[in-house]
């Protein structure tokens, strides 16, 4: 494994580090340029958008001079950004170029179950897949990533993951910054260990697959230590946690408030100031970031204590290594010249299916066996006593009802809980829910002891035979068994 230390070194023998990591202070402490992936837009025929997506492995040198095997959606490594509009009717064709199965998943996304790219949608090796749908949803920050059966950690990890923006009018007429790569950037923010020779490490201990794999390097849409050259004043960054497992508490080094406007599931109705946000694995968050200073601010994890109630089980949180600190990207906005920005605070409103009663409550608990017997096995873990079996089906719901999940975690440590085709509301948790919760969601953090209630307005998509899933995104738990399928009727 390469720690920080010894990339360093490497990078200072090969003579990567430019003099000014001497003097950070004044000047930029990262250097690789910032990558902004590719943007593919489809081809457009009227309403309906066409899409070749080439499920891939390449070679990709993240660690200056060495090559690492890496997977990659139209490119070697992580997958370009997909961006569409609302009520376009999305097509694509995905050609596996692996030799194992995989699949892609629309996270996020309300469509038909056939066409949602879970477990049940796997692709053979140099086999195809298409899927249709309209998207009938607001503009938010999306991504899509494989959802193999046992084998998703592993390729998430290796590169199997990238943004998908949806655009819609609503959002459109609020002017915020909207120009890819110039003024709106996609942030992937993901941890990863790496071998000697440059490999990806995955699951080499215990505690990896009982806590999810965390590691000590941090990337930056694939980037090591990026440098983000900016030159307006207001920036848009669209913020995802990638990561395998690993939850961050973001905040910027000068400690510079940022107004959160979007969570997973679009905008949120105010803008929200504040100066650290919470993202779990599989949240998006979009925020806006007034760089009229003309500084060199640094995003970084913030050591913190995901532990409830907080006395306890300290020893857990240091396992979970989210008392690591880390800094992720720098911003060098020297050339920024425009004045001072207005932060607009109105921004769209959520109809709440408050006119739709209630229809059914369901409850979820979340547990780990934690069974000597069966470690090394695949069903660790578990929702309601059972763990994933893709020939059972665990709940049926039925199409345009309202229902109340109640999320219940009887374990030690925290489980971002994240259910297919709905963008949910957080109604009830310990402690009050605040910025990026108020928003939309698909995916919501879930403490020991704690019981999460989401109301959930389900699409009119019907299909009795295909499910959706529900599960733990940190997905060697999700790997492990902490999912479960609903089939809406
Ligand atoms: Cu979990």
């Amino acid at each position: 494994m390469i720690s920080r230390r010894r990339l360093l070194q490497t990078a200072l023998l090969v003579g990567m580090l430019p003099v000014s990591m001497v003097h950070a202070a004044v000047r930029p402490r990262f250097y690789n340029p910032f990558k902004v992936p590719p943007l593919e837009v489809g081809r457009r025929e009227g309403k309906h958008l066409y899409f070749d997506l080439q499920i891939q492995s390449g070679l990709s040198e993240i660690i200056p001079g060495l090559q690492t095997v890496t997977l990659g959606i139209n490119q070697p490594f992580l997958g370009v950004t997909l961006r569409a509009n609302r009520d376009d009717h999305v097509h694509f064709k995905v050609v596996n170029q692996l030799s194992k199965e995989t699949t892609l998943h629309w996270h996020g996304m309300k469509l038909p179950a056939k066409e949602d790219g879970g477990p049940h949608q796997s692709i053979a090796p140099l086999g195809q897949w298409e899927s249709d749908y309209k998207i009938d949803q607001p503009a938010a920050t999306l991504w899509y990533h494989s959802h193999q059966l046992h084998q998703t950690g592993a390729q998430v990890y290796h590169g199997l993951a990238g943004m998908f923006i949806i655009d819609d009018e609503e959002s459109q007429n609020l002017n915020l910054p909207s120009t890819y790569g110039v003024d709106d950037f996609p942030v992937i923010i993901q941890d990863r260990d790496f071998n000697a020779d440059g490999s990806l490490q995955y699951l080499t201990t215990m505690r990896d697959r009982m806590m999810g794999k965390r590691g000590d390097t941090l990337l930056v849409n694939g980037v090591i230590n990026p440098l983000l050259k900016v030159e307006t004043a207001l920036i848009r960054f669209r913020l995802l946690n990638g990561s395998n497992a690993r939850t961050y508490q973001l905040e910027f080094n000068d400690q510079r408030s940022f107004s959160v406007i979007g969570s997973d599931g679009g905008l949120l109705e105010q803008a929200i100031e504040v100066r650290s946000i919470r993202l779990a694995p599989a949240e998006r968050v979009e925020i806006l970031v007034d760089l009229s200073d003309g500084t060199m601010p640094v995003l970084r994890q913030r050591p913190h204590d995901l532990r409830f109630p907080q006395r306890e089980m300290s020893m857990m949180n240091r396992m979970m290594g989210e008392e690591q600190e880390f800094d992720i990207f720098q911003i060098d906005a020297r050339k920024v010249v425009n004045g001072p920005v207005t932060l607009p605070s109105q921004l769209v409103s959520h109809s709440m299916y408050r006119d739709i009663p209630i229809q059914a409550e369901r409850s979820f608990s979340l547990q780990m066996m934690m069974n000597p017997a069966r470690f090394m096995t695949q069903d660790q873990f578990s929702i309601n006593g059972k763990a994933m079996d893709m020939n059972r089906i665990d709940e049926v719901v039925k199409a345009g009802s309202v229902e109340v999940w109640k999320i219940k975690n009887l374990t030690m440590m925290p489980h971002p809980f994240h259910i297919h085709n709905v963008q949910f509301k957080i109604i009830k948790r310990r402690g009050r829910i605040k910025s990026h919760e108020l928003g939309f969601k698909d995916t919501v953090l879930v403490h020991p002891n704690e019981t999460v209630h989401l109301m959930i307005h389900f699409p009119e998509y019907r299909d009795a035979v295909n499910p959706y899933m529900y599960h733990c995104h940190i997905l060697e738990h999700e790997d492990q068994g902490m999912m479960g399928q609903f089939v809406v009727t």
